[in-house]
């Protein structure tokens, strides 16, 4: 069976951030600027992204582990991304020429929005079904898999057992997702009931005293942006409450990325400084064997096996 891996995808190397971004940008070349503080991003997280090899190790871990923990299926992994090489078309492409007929795909991603996983599921299903195979069955979404909600209970409380009692009740947790445009509310999109859901489940799991849902890495567009904002969320949460430490939690990704060592790891650090409280930013779950179990828990009970 085909294992179909799909992630969002980074610049390998400098030169391809142009071709990357226009991709982005549904095919509409950035601007010198917007492409200069793109670079400047990526300067900061040391020239480019860490991304494209935990995504590749992310899928290889996930395709040896569903083949080690059962016999009934083997598994073969094909990695399709979704804004460079190889795309998702360019991986079902190769299932097709390679002869597999049934594959089940998931997304890196663990909730089910139409800007994100439905986009990704659609490509594929709509190249598939213009070469005549093979049938992709879809994982939709994992933001309440139990073994992915473990991993990030662990981390919350390994964070806060290095406080003390008195650090606990005067610290909030920050559960966040990438930022969509607000209209997909409107649209009666799942996305931002599902990251409610994971934060009450790890709130409840690790017994935090006390959370907030936050957005983050909004773009670059006029369209409102759903919020709040996770550096806006901060400095009102610092303000209401004199919280001294702040732990953020990015769980809409699930790798070392931009998104998470800049625009938390820089960005959300700048206002804990200039707050002069605490930031603490637990492990992502790359490619540690608990994630990647979880993952395959996920396969397993799509196919029901
Ligand atoms: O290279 C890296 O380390 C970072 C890779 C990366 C990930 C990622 C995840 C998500 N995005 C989502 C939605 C949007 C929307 C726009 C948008 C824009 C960007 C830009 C870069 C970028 N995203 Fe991304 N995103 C990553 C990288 N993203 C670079 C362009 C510059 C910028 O705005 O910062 C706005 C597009 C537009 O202009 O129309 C919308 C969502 C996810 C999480 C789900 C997933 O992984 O698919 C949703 C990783």
């Amino acid at each position: 069976m085909g294992l179909l891996v799909m992630a969002y995808g980074t610049p390998y190397k400098e030169e391809d951030l142009e071709r990357y971004y226009t991709h982005i940008r549904h095919g509409r070349k950035p601007s010198e600027e917007a492409l200069e503080d793109l670079r400047e991003r990526y300067e900061a997280i040391g020239g480019i992204s860490p991304l494209a090899k935990i995504t590749l190790d992310q899928a290889n871990g996930l395709c040896d582990h569903l083949n080690s923990v059962q016999d009934d299926i083997e598994f073969v992994m094909y990695l399709g991304l979704k804004h460079i090489e190889p795309f998702v078309e360019d991986a079902v492409e190769q299932m097709h020429k390679d002869g597999i007929e049934e594959a089940v795909s998931i997304v890196l991603a663990p909730h089910f929005s139409t800007f994100s996983v439905k986009s990704y599921n659609g490509r594929a299903k709509e190249t598939a079904e213009k070469l005549g195979g093979p049938t992709i069955t879809s994982v939709e979404s994992w933001y309440d898999e139990p073994k992915f909600i473990q991993y990030w209970v662990d981390r919350v409380k390994e964070t806060y057992a290095t406080m003390t009692e008195d650090e606990r009740q005067k610290t909030c947790l920050i559960v966040s997702a990438h930022s969509l445009p607000e209209r997909i509310i409107a649209a009666g999109d799942p996305y931002p009931n599902q990251l409610q859901e994971t934060a009450n489940l790890i709130v409840e799991g690790a017994n935090v005293p006390h959370y907030a849902v936050g957005w983050q890495s909004e773009g670059n567009t006029p369209d409102p942006w759903i919020g709040p904002d996770v550096q806006d969320l901060t400095r009102d949460l610092y303000e209401k409450h004199g919280y001294e430490a702040f732990v953020y939690t990015p769980v809409g990704f699930v790798a070392d990325h931009l998104e998470v060592l800049y625009d938390n790891d820089y960005e959300c650090k700048v206002v804990t400084d200039e707050l002069g409280v605490k930031y603490y930013r637990p492990e992502m779950p790359n490619s540690q064997p608990e994630f990647i179990d979880a993952m395959a828990t996920v396969v397993l009970k799509h196919l029901n096996k």
